[in-house]
């Protein structure tokens, strides 16, 4: 690998968000596409977070460090990306269900799933099923992404998916579930696409459901 891609890998996997940007400057400087400092700097280091983060070498706090110093290279090539058209993983919306007002691991998610290379588009917290079926007509993405901590709230979930029925399109769109009282199970009863215990994991489905 490229020796400043390398070094960048290393900032994003060590949560270094205030040398991140200017390594992100200096790969540009050097030459380097937009592209090539996602897929073979930014990509790796998000990917070798996504795994410690599971095998439980690395914890919360870590990862937001990372999430963040990748954000930080982000909002550097992000506009270049754009401009040459690369074409992101796969469009996804997320949000917090209605009632809910836990955003912290809905927000590391989609940070995840962007480090990944996915076009976010965040809807924040407390959002009501039809306002997740208008997102999804207006901006047709490939998955839809539901968080949820509250056991009151989660039933939020299979109305939003009934909404979606309504409205004609839930086969347009994966659906995503996940938060601390969401399961396997009640993803299979309330007819999700997957369910994921934690943000590496939402990468890996959201990967899976694209390819
Ligand atoms: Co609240 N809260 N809270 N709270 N809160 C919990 C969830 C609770 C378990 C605490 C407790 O009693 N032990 C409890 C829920 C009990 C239950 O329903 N069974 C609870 C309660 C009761 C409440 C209030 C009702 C308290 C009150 O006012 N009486 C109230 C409700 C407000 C509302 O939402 N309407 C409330 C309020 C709050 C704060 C606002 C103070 C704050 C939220 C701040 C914020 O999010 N901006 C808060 C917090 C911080 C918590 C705890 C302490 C931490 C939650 C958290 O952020 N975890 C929580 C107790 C706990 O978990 N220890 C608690 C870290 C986060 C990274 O993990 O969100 O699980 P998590 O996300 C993980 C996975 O679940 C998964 O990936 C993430 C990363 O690995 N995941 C997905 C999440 N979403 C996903 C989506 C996916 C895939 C994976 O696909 C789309």
């Amino acid at each position: 690998m490229n020796k400043i891609l390398s070094e960048l890998s290393t900032l994003i996997i060590e949560g270094n968000f205030n040398d991140a940007p200017a390594k992100t400057e200096a790969a540009l400087l050097e030459g380097l596409r937009a592209e090539s400092i996602l897929n073979e700097g930014l990509m790796p280091g998000m990917d070798y977070v996504g795994v410690e983060f599971k095998s439980g070498n690395m914890y919360i706090p870590e990862v937001l460090q990372s999430t963040k110093a990748m954000q930080s290279s982000m909002d550097i090539i992000r506009p270049l990306l754009a401009e040459t058209g690369v074409e992101p993983a796969g469009k996804i919306i997320i949000g917090t269900v209605k009632g809910d007002l836990h955003d912290i691991g809905k927000n590391l998610v989609g940070m995840m799933c962007e480090g990944s290379g996915f076009e976010i588009i965040d809807l924040g917290k407390n959002i009501e099923p039809d306002a997740f079926v208008a997102a999804v007509e207006e901006h047709k993405p490939n998955i839809l992404g539901m968080s949820a901590l509250l056991t009151t709230t989660i039933g939020s979930m299979e109305l939003a998916i009934n909404a979606l029925e309504e409205a004609g399109i839930r086969s347009t769109v994966k659906i995503m579930i996940g938060g601390a009282p969401v399961t396997q199970e009640f993803a299979d009863k309330i007819g999700a696409d997957g369910y994921a215990s934690n943000a590496a994991s939402a990468v890996d489905l959201a990967k899976r459901f694209s390819s």
